[in-house]
């Protein structure tokens, strides 16, 4: 036994099971497991039938699914095997789970993971219930191919309040034949270059590009759910694409609205759904009888998405087929190598304020903020800036109250910078509520923990005079979605609908602000989108519109929750493995990680030596933390 196990027995035997509750550095050695592993390759895949040169979370799009229990602490070791990019992890919907360092959101938390590091992801599922997530990078256009699935499943022993004998997931992603580099360079550098519509709206990674099929492979296909007849199903809707926004149904068959956004729903029948980028939906499909089977002659039915709010429309397929459960063979069979020569159903145009009164969670949440509770309204508003239009210096930027944020906004994460100096680093509070809440030279939220907040998006006519539609994402706690609307918002028609609507708004994080129409006159406030919630705790989150594009143009808001007292809680020594690029909590071949371990006390004990658990004290911010200088900007 070597002098460390020797110390962490005898520290073990002091202190007893009670000292994991303290956060803790452990060396992630030969003897720690992780829950998952995923590993992210630069490589030359096959996708909708074109080859294109792609980053891949284990070789596939998407990449496998991640199934944790509620419930749990679990740990996802992310290996950046790319030799020329950086990367990080997202687990889009469940931000306020993971550790401080480990939302996956590059510059406003954290760093990056380096080229050829890796990082295990800590993410503690004690309070988060069932429900359907993903996880995709978050750096530069990867979200494009490096996404997967990520469900967490029930606490076991207790059952789902809705029955269904087996489930299914469809996730939508997007297709462009260029490669990504080449993607961030036209829409960052002048001129503009749009990267034009998507070339596909793969189900599952399979389906039939609008390019010059290059490749014919089995993503080249329409992608088959085998259904039993008479059982029921839970089919778990993700929508990961970069762009679009899509409308989805299937033939002869409803769809049971059962949970958004990993919470669960009171049910309501739809015939069809609308996904947007970062939306996901669980959908109970029961399957048909054999005596429905025989009536209609088929034993395969069509699910149907079509791409909405863009110049033009993509139709996508996928089969559900009830093979041979019903002892019948139908005359009519449909083959999976093409897709059909019409489609099949037909799907309406965009409902814009789809559901948005009608949602509503089975328990709802406890503390929905009314509207008298709330202290602060943040109008967001969004503006698409374009500048020497139509010449060689054309640029185009998207503005939140002005300001436009990327990954190279800032040179430092902001919580790392916190750490490293203090308050210096903090978005001047003043400043900001001068400025419509954000400061414009930190380029961040700040927020202050008690303050109940209304976010209000209104989307405005562009300098070109169009209008978009964005799906925009929380990382943080989700918000209670207050609904949609043509023109201004206007709080006192709006308290009436929620009124009528007589139940406590929905919990999202990730909602659509519409449009009305493609053109509106620049700088005219052509429609919004309403989110309220409490902030209740300290740290830093984004906010984004999730489509990449966008994101790419400055799309991004930095919130910073708390002020330095609030937010530097752990003392130096502690987290100073975290404060420079490949730091020591990186892992890389020959140096194993030394990474704090936050939520294990909550969870069974962990693998991996305990090297120590410093007892330094909290950093003390110096003088007004809200009082104090700007932010400094990447140089
Ligand atoms: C990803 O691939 C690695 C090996 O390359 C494997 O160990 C791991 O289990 C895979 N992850 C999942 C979630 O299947
Ligand atoms: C990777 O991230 C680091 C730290 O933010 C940055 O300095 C570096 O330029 C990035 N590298 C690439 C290839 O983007
Ligand atoms: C779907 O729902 C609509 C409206 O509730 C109903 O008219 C229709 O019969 C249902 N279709 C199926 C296949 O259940
Ligand atoms: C497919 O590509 C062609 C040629 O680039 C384009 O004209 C057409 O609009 C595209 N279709 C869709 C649905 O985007
Ligand atoms: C359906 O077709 C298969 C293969 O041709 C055949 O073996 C089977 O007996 C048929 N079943 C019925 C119920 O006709
Ligand atoms: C911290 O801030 C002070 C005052 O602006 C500056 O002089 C110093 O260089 C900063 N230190 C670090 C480590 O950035
Ligand atoms: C808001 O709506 C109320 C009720 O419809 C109306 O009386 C009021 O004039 C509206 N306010 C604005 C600023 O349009
Ligand atoms: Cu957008």
């Amino acid at each position: 036994m070597d002098w460390l196990s020797l110390f962490f027995l005898s520290w073990l035997g002091a202190w007893g099971a009670w000292a994991f509750q303290d956060p803790h550095i452990v060396v992630h050695d030969d003897s720690f497991v992780p829950d998952a592993v995923l590993r992210v390759t630069e490589q030359e895949i096959s996708i909708g039938c074109t080859k294109r040169k792609s980053a891949v979370a284990n070789g596939t799009v998407p990449g496998p699914a991640l199934r944790f229990k509620s419930g749990s602490v679990v740990w996802v070791r992310v290996y950046n095997d790319m030799p020329d990019h950086n990367l990080t992890m997202h687990w889009h919907g469940l931000t306020m789970a993971v550790a401080p360092w480990a939302d996956g959101s590059p510059r406003a938390s954290q760093f990056e993971i380096g080229a050829l590091f890796y990082f295990d992801y800590e993410i503690n599922l004690i309070d988060i219930g069932p429900g359907t997530y993903f996880y995709h990078s978050h750096v530069d256009f990867q979200a494009l191919t490096v996404f997967g699935p990520l469900i967490i499943e029930q606490k076991p022993g207790i059952p789902p309040p809705y029955d269904y004998d087996d489930e299914k997931i469809v996730m939508f992603s997007d297709l462009y034949e260029k490669i990504d580099e080449d993607i961030k360079k036209q829409l960052t550098q002048k001129p503009f270059k749009w990267t034009g519509e998507t070339g596909a709206l793969l189900i599952n990674g399979h389906g039939f590009a609008n390019y010059t099929h290059t490749n014919k492979d089995e993503s080249c296909s329409v992608p088959v759910f085998d259904m039993e007849a008479g059982k029921t199903y839970r089919f778990r809707w993700i929508g990961a694409t970069a762009l679009s926004f899509a409308s989805v149904g299937i033939e002869e068959h409803n769809l049971t609205l059962i949970e958004a956004d990993g919470d669960w729903l009171k049910a309501i029948e739809v015939p069809f759904i609308q996904i947007a980028s970062g939306q996901r939906y669980s959908t109970l499909v029961k399957g048909l009888s054999c005596d429905q089977i025989r009536a209609l002659d088929r034993t395969q039915f069509y699910m149907q998405a079509e791409t909405r709010d863009r110049p033009t429309s993509f139709t996508s397929y996928a089969i559900l087929d009830y093979g041979t459960s019903c002892d019948f063979n139908a005359t009519k069979h449909i083959d999976n190598l093409e897709p059909p020569p019409t489609p099949p159903i037909h799907l309406p145009p965009t409902v814009q304020g789809w559901l948005d009164y009608d949602l509503q969670n089975l328990t709802p949440e406890p503390d929905f903020p009314t509207a008298e509770e709330v202290t602060r309204t943040v109008y967001v508003n969004i503006f698409q800036l374009t500048t020497d239009f139509k010449t060689k210096d054309e640029h185009v930027t998207w503005l939140q109250n002005g300001v436009p944020w990327v990954e190279e906004s800032v040179r430092i994460p902001y919580l790392v910078a916190l750490y490293l100096n203090g308050s210096e680093f903090l978005p001047n509070y003043d400043v900001a509520i001068a400025n419509g809440g954000v400061d414009p030279n930190a380029k961040a939220w700040p927020f202050k923990i008690g303050e109940v907040i209304e976010f209000i998006f209104e989307n405005t006519g562009s300098t070109q005079g169009g209008a978009d539609v964005h799906p925009i994402h929380i990382h943080g706690k989700h918000c209670f979605y207050i609904g949609s609307g043509k023109g201004e918002y206007n709080r006192t028609e709006n308290e009436l609908k929620l009124a009528a609507a007589g139940h406590t708004p929905v919990v999202r994080d990730s909602s659509m602000l519409y449009r009305y129409s493609s053109k509106e006159k620049t700088g005219v406030k052509h429609s919004w989108m309403g989110w309220r919630h409490r902030v209740t705790q300290a740290g830093v989150f984004m906010m984004h519109c999730h489509i990449l594009q966008h994101m790419l143009m400055g799309m991004q808001q930095v919130l910073v929750y708390g002020d330095s007292t609030d937010l530097l809680k752990y003392p130096l020594p502690l987290v100073e493995g975290y404060l420079q690029f490949g730091g020591p909590v990186y892992g890389t071949k020959g140096h194993p990680p030394a990474i704090v371990h936050f939520f294990d006390a909550e969870d069974d004990q962990p693998d991996g030596q305990v090297v120590v658990t410093p007892q330094g004290d909290p950093i003390e911010p110096e003088g007004d933390p809200y009082k104090s200088g700007n932010y400094r900007m990447a140089s």
